[in-house]
């Protein structure tokens, strides 16, 4: 129903350059990372921090997909009966010793990211796991935060925040909706 613009494309755009910016300054580089993106809008912007940290220190950091997925038929429920869980892997690096930096478009409950952690540690333990997101919402139900934000956005629960990106919506918006 009622929508507000909190990201456009260049706001967005920035965001993500200080995002890539943070990552190699947090991590004295680029060696031994590994970027994993969780399931769909969260893998093009793993693409888009590799292509960025690739334009700014000339490195390529290796990209995966982790596909978890909700079993929340109602997305207005906060709180839920089912645990979101692990749907499919695609990680072709060896992630022992490495630095993960798990990236997803919104932080909510934090359960997702629980449940990719819990994917990620099964799958050859690495030596850190640092996590993005281009939207923190703030209600979390685990003490799980984000290293780096692209922007927080207080909400309440009736407002649902909708990410849009070229990849997957030939924009790129970030808005709040009121439900
Ligand atoms: P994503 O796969 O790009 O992350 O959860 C499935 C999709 O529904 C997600 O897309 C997410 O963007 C979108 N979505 C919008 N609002 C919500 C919400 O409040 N909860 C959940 N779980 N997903 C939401
Ligand atoms: P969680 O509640 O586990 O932190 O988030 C669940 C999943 O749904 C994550 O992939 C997250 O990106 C997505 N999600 C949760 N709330 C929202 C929202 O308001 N908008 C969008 N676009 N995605 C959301
Ligand atoms: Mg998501």
């Amino acid at each position: 129903k009622k929508k507000t613009e909190v990201l456009d494309q260049p706001a967005m755009n920035r965001a993500l350059t200080r995002i890539a910016h943070e990552i190699l300054e947090k991590n004295k580089g680029g060696e031994n990372l590994v970027l994993v993106g969780i399931k769909t809008r969260g893998i093009p912007l793993s693409k888009r921090l590799q292509e960025k940290i690739k334009q700014i220190e000339d490195i390529t950091v290796p990209i995966g997909e982790l596909d978890i997925t909700l079993y929340r038929d109602d997305l207005k429920k906060v709180s839920h009966d089912e645990e979101p869980q692990l749907k499919s892997t695609k990680i072709d690096v060896v992630l022992a010793g490495k630095k993960v930096i798990l990236l997803d478009d919104v932080l909510y409950t934090g359960r997702t990211v629980r449940a990719a952690m819990d994917a990620l540690m099964d799958s050859g333990r690495p030596s850190q796991i640092q996590l993005g997101v281009l939207v923190d919402r703030g209600h979390r139900e685990l003490p799980i935060r984000a290293d780096y934000v692209g922007k927080n956005i207080p909400t309440s629960d009736r407002e649902i925040v909708v990410v849009q990106l070229t990849e997957t919506d030939d924009l790129d918006q970030v808005s709040i909706y009121e439900k």
